[in-house]
């Protein structure tokens, strides 16, 4: 094992080995039909830590059919949803013994941190199959009240068989930001994880295995986008996408599902998320929100707050505090517990940032700190702070998911929400003031799915997320991300001889 030469002073034992890397269909662990496999890179270093299958058309073809068989006549969508829940509190427990360990792999795999993993990534994605078993058995229609003489009601129904297309940024909550609902709802699933990250999802379906989940329920199948994902988006027999990703890949999902079967479809996408930062600001608490929402998971997060639009009366010392901050971010090893900042997923990421570094200073913005690789070996790269920006620069429109921010000075609360607004995007925004009326204007002015107040990146399951314009649509999370699972069937009879 490469990844098992501890790195700067890591314990080696925080290394977890590889103990599943194939496909898993139908409650066992297979090889791709072809026998191919990719490999997975620990992005600390550039070496390959596994070799995992390589699933295709082929392969989502029998897994397709397994989930098919599981949701048509297998026992999961009959089961109470006291039923299901129990399995899903089982799986939950199954997590929780082995908390380090998934925390772990997601940090080799993804360059994520070990103790954020360990207190966030894993905690979380343990709430939501919590959380969605709490709704599992609160899944009821409504009586209607007709003008006509007819008794009618609604039903609930499991959507079917799901597909699950997920990215590499937060691979187990994502996992489980899908999963948990879908399970609840008594739909079967076919889970494509991103091909950089697919190490902990096929730990998950061992552990669901293990927790007494039916066969054919919930299926893995690690590979390619234009491959796997692609086979999953264009299928006959899925009934819904759920799709968590670029805004490009995003278009070409709905283009394959309207082409294909008219699968239901759901989209949560890019951002280009304001902060909003007002003069009666703490200075110091904007600044560590500013930085920490553009540099926290390296800025690889959908809602990372990478517009930063400053109040002039307090911009200079901000810029001056947020510089100091960004200095003093530490990067490196993701299993250093001091360490603020790991490497970014990949090359094409990595190369992806430098090249929007330097589009930012070839647009005349003026770069105050960072714009550099960091260490000789793997994806770091500094957090990047640029002012002089321009509101229609490409540094200030297009999506970077790296860690670099563009700062920007405004007048009037008039002006920083029409500037706010002025994107194609619509995911998250950030307000920082002591003024509840300018909060309060603020948050209902701006076309965005979640506003934080003082606050950024905080969460909860109960909490329903997503994008307005080319964000996406729709929401995960919350009893939001739960109904869309669900298909609303209307019953009607005739009433004879009854009184009303
Ligand atoms: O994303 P992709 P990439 C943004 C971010 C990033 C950019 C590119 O700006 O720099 O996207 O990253 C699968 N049919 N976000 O290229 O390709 C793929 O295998 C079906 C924002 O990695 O969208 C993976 O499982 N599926 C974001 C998933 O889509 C396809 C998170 C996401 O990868 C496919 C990630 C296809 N043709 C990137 N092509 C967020 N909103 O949080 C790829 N996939």
């Amino acid at each position: 094992h490469p990844h098992n030469n501890g790195v700067n002073g890591m314990a080696s034992h925080q290394i977890p080995d590889i103990k599943f890397t194939k496909l898993f269909i139908n409650g066992s662990f297979v090889d791709s039909i072809k026998g191919r496999t990719l490999e997975t890179v620990d992005p600390r270093n550039g070496e390959v830590i596994a070799r995992i299958a390589e699933g295709d058309a082929e392969d989502v073809e029998v897994t397709v059919k397994a989930a098919r068989e599981a949701f048509d006549d297998g026992p999961w969508p009959r089961m109470s949803g006291s039923q299901r829940a129990r399995i899903m509190h089982k799986f939950a427990d199954l997590i929780e013994q082995n908390l380090e360990e998934l925390a772990a792999l997601d940090s080799i795999d993804g360059g994520k941190l070990f103790l954020w993993g360990k207190s966030v990534d894993i905690p979380t994605a343990i709430e939501y199959l919590r959380y969605y078993a709490g709704a599992a058995d609160k899944v009821h229609g409504e009586v209607l009240k007709s003008i006509r003489s007819l008794h009618a009601y609604t039903l609930k129904e499991p959507i079917g068989v799901v597909g699950h297309i997920i990215p590499w940024n937060f691979p187990s909550i994502m996992f489980f930001l899908k999963v948990a609902p879908a399970l609840a709802a008594g739909c079967t699933m076919i889970v494509k994880p991103a091909e950089q990250t697919s190490l902990s999802a096929l730990f998950y379906a061992h552990l669901a295995k293990k927790a007494g989940l039916p066969d054919g329920v919930l299926n893995v199948v690690t590979g390619f986008g234009h491959i796997a994902g692609a086979a999953i988006s264009n299928h006959m027999d899925i009934d819904m996408v759920s799709f968590t990703g670029s805004t490009e890949v995003g278009r070409l999902i709905m283009q394959a599902a309207a082409t294909s079967n008219l699968k239901s479809v759901s989209l949560e996408l890019g951002g280009k998320s304001p902060m909003i930062i007002f003069d009666d600001a703490d200075v110091d608490q904007a600044a560590m929100l500013a930085l920490n929402g553009v540099a926290f998971n390296k800025g690889e997060i959908c809602v990372a707050g990478s517009r930063v639009y400053v109040q002039e009366g307090i911009y200079d010392e901000f810029v001056k505090k947020l510089v100091e901050k960004a200095k003093a971010w530490k990067l490196g090893d993701p299993f250093d517990s001091s360490t603020c900042q790991g490497p970014q997923i990949d090359m094409k990421q990595f190369d992806k940032v430098m090249s929007y570094i330097d589009i930012g200073r070839e647009e005349g913005a003026t770069l105050l700190t960072g714009g550099k690789r960091w260490g000789t070996k793997g994806y770091y790269i500094e957090p990047t702070v640029f002012v002089d920006v321009k509101d229609d620069m490409r540094i200030a429109t297009e999506e970077i998911f790296g860690p670099v921010m563009s700062i920007m000075k405004f007048k009037t609360i008039e002006e920083a929400i029409k500037r706010a607004n002025a994107s194609k995007y619509g995911l998250a925004a950030g307000i920082v003031t002591k003024d509840l009326n300018v909060a309060n204007r603020v948050s209902r002015s701006i076309r965005s799915g979640i506003i934080w107040i003082n606050c950024y990146f905080d969460f909860d399951a109960d909490f329903p997320y997503g994008g307005y314009k080319q964000s996406g649509f729709t929401r995960d999370s919350g009893m939001d991300g739960f109904h869309k699972y669900l298909q609303v069937k209307t019953v009607v009879t005739p009433l004879q001889d009854s009184p009303w």
